[in-house]
């Protein structure tokens, strides 16, 4: 298993659960500094960044890049690929396809979270799931034709009435013709909706491409009531060789987060 850490570059979201938020550089001197494998990014748009500056910093730093995130979609744009504005879904599609190009560059997948969007008020939910299936379909094809797996990210409640745990994830999953999807176990919202995390990693381990290492509190590992010896136990039985990387609030500030994270990450997976 392999160590990552978030960095957010989006300034609209600043009180989001992502350890780092300064410039790019600093932050991956730091995430190198402390023994990273390697840094998820989430940025405002695909050509938010410099390419080749960020090839420039893996290579100097020696950290790969192990995912990007498209929430900046949603949180800056308003795209979802479940509005009911088939313009605004058609964007979103382009947003996502963007961002699959630019971290396929460094060989790392895209995450679908929150621009999976909601069920909208009034739109039947097998109307809803149909339109995020074909989005979702065309990307993982696109994906797949980039060599990049796509993830998607099962989310709490409180955030999509799409597909809260696992069960239903996989069960609408087994419906699409794809077979590029891997699902994103952020432990955070599992702590809310599984009622196993472990039990959830032994069922449905071989569907897990990526994992967000999260308290319950999604403060650093170490700081909320997780248990994660059961947990560490599950993914290192079902094999699981991807990235653990930290999604967690920079509390009490982001260098304590992330100090908290490696050794957290070196206790229960080195
Ligand atoms: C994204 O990875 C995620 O977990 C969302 O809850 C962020 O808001
Ligand atoms: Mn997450």
């Amino acid at each position: 298993m392999k160590s990552a850490i978030t960095i957010a570059l989006v300034p609209q979201i600043k009180s989001g659960p992502w350890v780092f938020w300064e410039n790019l550089e600093d932050s991956v001197v730091k995430a190198a500094a402390l023994g990273f494998d390697a840094v998820e990014l989430f940025t405002v748009s695909a050509t938010a960044v410099d390419t080749s500056l960020l090839q420039q910093l893996s290579e100097t730093y020696r950290i790969r890049i192990c995912a990007v995130g498209t929430g900046a979609g949603k949180v800056i744009q308003g795209l979802t690929l479940t509005d009911p504005d088939a313009g605004v879904r058609a964007r979103a599609i382009e947003f996502i396809s963007e961002m699959i190009d630019f971290g396929a560059a460094f060989n790392a997948p895209a995450i679908i979270g929150s621009m999976q969007g909601n069920i909208p008020q009034g739109t039947e939910r097998t109307i809803a799931l149909q339109w995020l299936s074909e989005g979702i379909s065309l990307l993982a094809d696109k994906a797949k034709k980039k060599g990049v797996a796509l993830i998607y990210e099962p989310l709490n409640r409180y955030e999509t009435n799409i597909s809260n745990c696992f069960a239903d994830a996989i069960a609408w999953l087994k419906m699409l013709d794809t077979n590029n999807i891997k699902l994103l176990a952020d432990l955070f919202h599992m702590n809310i909706e599984e009622a196993s995390i472990p039990e959830t990693i032994y069922q449905y381990g071989s569907y897990i491409g990526h994992v967000h290492f999260a308290d319950s509190n999604r403060r650093a590992m170490g700081m909320g009531h997780t248990n994660m010896n059961d947990i560490a136990k599950a993914l290192r039985y079902i094999s699981y060789n991807g990235y653990i990387s930290a999604e967690v609030f920079p509390w009490p500030n982001s260098d304590a987060a992330a100090r908290q994270t490696i050794n957290a990450f070196n206790t229960w997976f080195k």
